[in-house]
């Protein structure tokens, strides 16, 4: 567990057609965590293939991209203690109903087909799902740069 850690999270398209954008940036950003990375992408579905190749084969696969491919998403990469874990733990669990109230999902969605964030869940995937999403790299943020809010 690192400080440094870092994990991506994803607004999915149905995240920004209701306008939760906002609401989940705040979260992460009054938790503590550092947006180190954001952009939003019309994403492909050749690129999305790459992101869920673990989950290449599941009867949902070609639903997933669908509906991952049909509107443009928000991708961010967050830095601060235990990133990954906590990271999950605000998303709630993969399908809404199990999501406690409190997490984003829980209070934001019902449908495990519509459920408006990803997080990487573990250290390794969090730096692949970065490379793919931020080749050209992201900031580096250190503790040095509180001197914009600090003296
Ligand atoms: P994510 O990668 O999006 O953060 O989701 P996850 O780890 O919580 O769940 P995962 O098993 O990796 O599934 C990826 C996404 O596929 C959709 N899904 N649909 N219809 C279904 O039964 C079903 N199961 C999964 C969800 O959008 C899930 O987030």
């Amino acid at each position: 567990m690192s400080v440094q850690e870092r994990t991506y999270i994803m607004i999915k398209p149905d995240g920004v057609q209701r306008n939760l954008v906002g609401k989940i940036i705040a979260r992460f950003e009054e938790r503590g965590y550092k947006l180190i990375a954001l952009k939003m992408v019309q994403s492909t579905p050749e690129h999305l293939e790459k992101h869920y190749a673990d989950l290449k084969g599941k009867p949902f696969f070609p639903g997933l991209i669908k509906y991952m491919a049909s509107g443009p998403v928000v991708c961010m990469v967050w830095q601060g203690l235990d990133a990954v874990k906590t990271g999950r733990v605000m998303l709630g669990a993969t399908n809404p109903l199990q999501s406690p109230i409190g997490s984003i999902r829980g209070d934001y969605c019902l449908a495990v087909g519509r459920n408006i964030c990803h997080g990487s869940d573990s250290v390794e995937s969090a730096e692949k799902e970065i490379a793919l999403w931020f080749p050209d790299g992201v900031v580096q943020y250190t503790s040095a740069m509180e001197s914009w809010i600090f003296e």
